[in-house]
């Protein structure tokens, strides 16, 4: 079962379409490992967002959280390999982009592909999955995010959430249309 291959989740969010970041963060998805199944842009209009991050929609950062992600297109793409949800977390580093530039200030440097990272002996910033490990300040998060509102990249967390979320975009629905009533 450890060898089974896994479907994510993976979105660059408006900031990182914005920034250019698109090919640097395709490199290291493909220099990984990971295999590209699907890719469409979406631009998002607040009812997608409203469901998509239905757990936060109570929370007071909710407005800022829809007009962010409704600020331009996402690049949504299903990646794919042997534990690709958790090493897809690894890879992007936490939610809050500004703790992974905490020693990473140069926001315009090359993000470390996972297989490549063999070493990871400090006990803080950094994140562990598996045999893979990926410190903080080589994450996709500290390459092109700014902070924990905007942060660049989306990854499922869980195989519930990949599951909800490859068919929030992939699922039942035509190639680029997002049809509200029925995600
Ligand atoms: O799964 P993650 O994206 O790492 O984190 P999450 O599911 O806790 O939050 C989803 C998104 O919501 C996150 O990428 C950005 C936004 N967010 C989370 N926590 C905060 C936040 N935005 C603001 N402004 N403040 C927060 O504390």
């Amino acid at each position: 079962a450890a060898l089974e291959k896994e479907r994510t989740l993976a979105m660059i969010k408006p900031d990182g379409i914005r920034g250019n970041f698109t090919n640097q963060i395709k490199r290291v998805i493909l220099q990984s490992g990971f295999v590209i199944v699907h890719e469409m842009m979406f631009q998002l209009d607040v009812r997608n967002v409203t469901l998509f991050y239905s757990e936060h929609s109570e929370k007071s950062f909710f407005p800022n959280l829809v007009e962010y992600m409704t600020s331009g297109p996402v690049l949504v793409m299903v990646i794919e390999k042997t534990n690709a949800i958790a090493d897809w977390r690894a890879l992007i580093g936490p939610t809050d982009a500004g703790k992974a530039k905490v020693s990473h200030p140069n926001s315009n440097k090359e993000v470390a592909p996972i297989n490549f990272i063999s070493e990871c002996n400090e006990a803080e910033n950094r994140e562990t999955s598996g045999n893979s490990c990926v410190e903080w300040s080589k994450s996709i998060r500290a390459m092109c995010g700014s902070n924990s509102e905007r942060n660049c990249v989306h990854g499922s967390d869980s195989p519930q959430s990949a599951a909800r979320e490859i068919s929030f975009f992939f699922g039942e629905i035509s190639p680029g249309i997002i049809k509200h009533d029925e995600l």
